[in-house]
């Protein structure tokens, strides 16, 4: 340190020795400012300031007067990170998900059009949130686009697989471990084929070390009491295709909602209190959820295989047979005989 403070020219005089010694080497050219330049060193560059008006840096410096401490601007907490991925088909509930994590007070948009708010691409959004112990988590909500897209041009549609290879990215851009995979499936839906093959490609995409971290979401229950909700899940499990749900979703299953806007200004203000509370409530669950699931760390090669992906197998092939899966199979062979 002391070596290169030598340097320095500062002060005029210099005792006799030093005026008698041979002219010292030009300085150094001045470092540039992409190059590594020790603290010591870069303290001697001059620069110059350009004429400012005093007056205005001194209003814009009111928060130095106050001792360090008092009132501290900017207030940092350690955050445990959690990386949520949101999945389902078009228009299943995902972004609004993520609109209610962010605030149970989210309204659902009044005429919203099934096209107006997809997203093209997946979008990592982090949330910070505290739990009633103070400590403070940053979920970090990976919203994607919805599978079997709908589009207002039939032409523009993407694939699965597509869709998928943006996930992908988008995952392979922000995170390295997944805390919790939520599958969306509105409470009001009936299981068909088409949701068999999301699962398939699901558990393509990320292989079966997610089970535990993967769970099965109802959207859309604020359309139910909270006391109708269980005999939804009975009517689910009773459904001939919700077996390979309940083998891969091994987190569980919850309940997610939302203020409707428009039923908001059919029935008013009423409405609206008792839908907030409920939204709470099934948020609350959800968010102590996340924050409860231990990650897992991403293996180097998810994703689809695309070589595969693309030509499902019969549905049947891949779901768990079930008594009235193996019925309804034979029933089709005679029918085509
Ligand atoms: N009442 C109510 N409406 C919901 C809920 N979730 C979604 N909706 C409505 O359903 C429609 C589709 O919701 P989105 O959240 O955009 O669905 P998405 O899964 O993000 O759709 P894509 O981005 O197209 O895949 C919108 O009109 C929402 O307002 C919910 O929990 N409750
Ligand atoms: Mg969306």
């Amino acid at each position: 340190m002391s070596g290169t403070r030598g340097k320095t020219s500062r002060g005029s005089g210099g005792s006799q020795r030093d005026r008698d010694k041979p002219a010292p080497p030009p300085p150094p050219p001045i470092p540039r400012v992409d190059s590594i330049t020790p603290i010591e060193e870069a303290s001697e560059i001059h620069i110059q300031i350009p004429s400012f008006d005093t007056e205005s840096v001194a209003q814009r410096s009111v928060g130095f007067s106050c001792p360090l401490g008092e009132k501290d601007a900017y207030v940092a907490h350690v955050a445990s990170q959690k990386n949520l991925l949101l999945l389902g088909k078009s228009g299943a509930g995902k972004t609004t998900l993520f609109e209610v994590l962010k605030s149970p007070h989210y309204i659902t948009p009044l005429n919203q059009s099934l096209f107006a708010g997809a997203k093209l691409l997946p979008e990592y959004t982090p949330i910070l949130v505290q739990n009633p112990e103070g400590k403070h988590y940053s979920i970090n909500v990976i919203d994607t686009p919805g599978l079997f897209e709908v589009r207002s041009n039939e032409k523009e549609k993407r694939s699965n697989e597509k869709i998928f290879s943006h996930i992908e990215e988008c995952i392979r851009e922000n995170a390295t471990r997944l805390s919790a995979i939520f599958i969306l499936i509105p409470v009001t839906a009936v299981l068909i084929e088409e949701d068999l093959e999301l699962l398939r490609l699901v558990k393509q995409f990320l292989g079966d070390s997610f089970r535990k971290n993967t769970f099965l979401i109802f959207s859309k229950a604020d359309m139910f009491k909270i006391e109708n909700l269980q005999a939804k899940i009975s009517e689910f499990l009773q459904s001939s295709i919700s077996q390979p749900f309940l083998e891969y979703c091994q987190g569980g299953m919850f309940f997610s909602g939302a203020t409707s806007g428009e039923l908001v200004s059919e029935y008013g203000e009423t409405y609206e209190q008792r839908t907030r509370e409920k939204v709470t409530l099934l948020r609350q669950y959800l968010i102590d959820t996340i924050m409860s699931t231990e990650d897992k760390k991403l293996p180097p090669n998810f994703g689809l295989d695309t070589t595969t992906a693309a030509s499902p197998p019969p549905v049947a092939a891949n779901a768990t047979p079930v008594a009235v899966d193996a019925e309804d199979k034979k029933e089709t062979k005679s029918k085509k005989k």
